[in-house]
């Protein structure tokens, strides 16, 4: 059975504070269209795509509210909506989501767009990363505790395209947990956007962990998983802040397929061959011939780590 998709990753360079929607969306146009031009089936949009990364600054409410989309597609959105019906391109594409309420809810939010240019999945960022109040003697805050609840859709897999698609967001990709519970759905595309800063502020990290550690926990998720994974990240030099580039297609046996070159905006594809997924999840990681969950109890029944007794 062939089932392939060609898979681009749309790289985006900085959006400032206060650029406005239109310019964003026209920037996401021109990628579209690059993507188009090598045949991609599918494009991966990053994290808040649409918006400069707000939570790096204390905010009002209003001002927090102002960088939320509260329709999807909305004016501004629709023509991502309307690239993918005329040229049957599935697109994954971050953004803050506003429910007015009540009760009023924020979320970190990714959907894929189907060919149809209908919403075909939905995802709320579960691991929030930072702190709900601003923290004294830092460069930049990061404060997505404070300004976005957790997400409350779990993680999803749905069979879009013939393919198992399953979703996340940056900091998700960090725990295993995320991407076991994709596996354990049969995901062959796990799609994650980011940003990413390049220095960690809270201790002596040095900088080139930030790239090692986003590229050791995506080809380790891809390979224990036998799935591919598309990370497409927001970066450059964003309001001072520098975030780190690296936007990648992995193999499902954990081998970089294709990795941005630039710190701007830059379109990267690569050939998946889904049936390549079948290998690792039939042989090393056939999870229902391996996995012992009853040994795993701790993982869902604690969530702080404890000393043994
Ligand atoms: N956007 C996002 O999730 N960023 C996190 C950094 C958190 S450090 C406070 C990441 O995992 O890249």
């Amino acid at each position: 059975m062939n089932r392939s998709v060609i898979v681009a990753a749309a790289q985006m360079g900085p959006i400032q504070i206060g650029t406005s929607r239109g310019e964003t969306v026209a920037r996401i146009m021109d990628l579209l269209a690059q993507a188009k031009s090598r045949s991609a089936e599918m494009v991966v949009l990053p994290e808040l795509a649409l918006t400069t990364f707000f939570p790096r600054f204390e905010m009002s409410e209003a001002e927090i509210d102002a960088h939320c989309e509260t329709e999807m597609p909305g004016p501004e959105t629709q023509p991502i909506f309307d690239f993918a019906k005329e040229n049957r391109i599935t697109i994954y594409l971050g953004y803050a989501e506003l429910i007015p309420g009540p009760p009023k809810k924020r979320f970190n939010t990714a959907i894929l767009i189907g060919r149809d240019g209908k919403i075909a999945m939905k995802y709320r960022k579960v691991h929030l990363p930072g702190y709900s109040e601003p923290q004294s003697d830092v460069p930049f805050q990061h404060l997505e505790l404070g300004y976005f609840d957790v997400g409350d859709l779990g993680f999803p897999v749905r069979r879009v395209d013939d393919a198992n698609i399953g979703m996340c967001i940056c900091n998700d990709r960090r725990w295993p947990e995320t991407f076991r519970v994709l596996g354990l759905q049969n995901v062959e595309l796990a799609l994650c956007g980011y940003n990413t800063s390049a220095v960690n502020y809270h201790g002596n990290e040095p900088s080139h962990l930030k790239m090692f550690h986003h590229l050791l926990v995506l080809q380790a998720a891809a390979y224990q998983n036998s799935t591919y994974v598309v990370a497409t990240g927001k970066t450059g030099v964003e309001n001072g802040q520098r975030l780190i580039a690296g936007s990648c297609i992995v193999a499902p046996t954990g081998e970089v397929l294709a990795l941005s070159q630039t710190d701007g905006d830059e379109v990267i594809t690569a050939h998946c061959d889904l049936e390549r997924c079948r290998f690792g999840k039939e042989t090393m990681f056939n999870f229902a011939r391996y996995r012992q969950p009853e040994h795993y109890r701790l993982i869902v029944d604690r969530v702080g780590a404890k000393d043994p007794e």
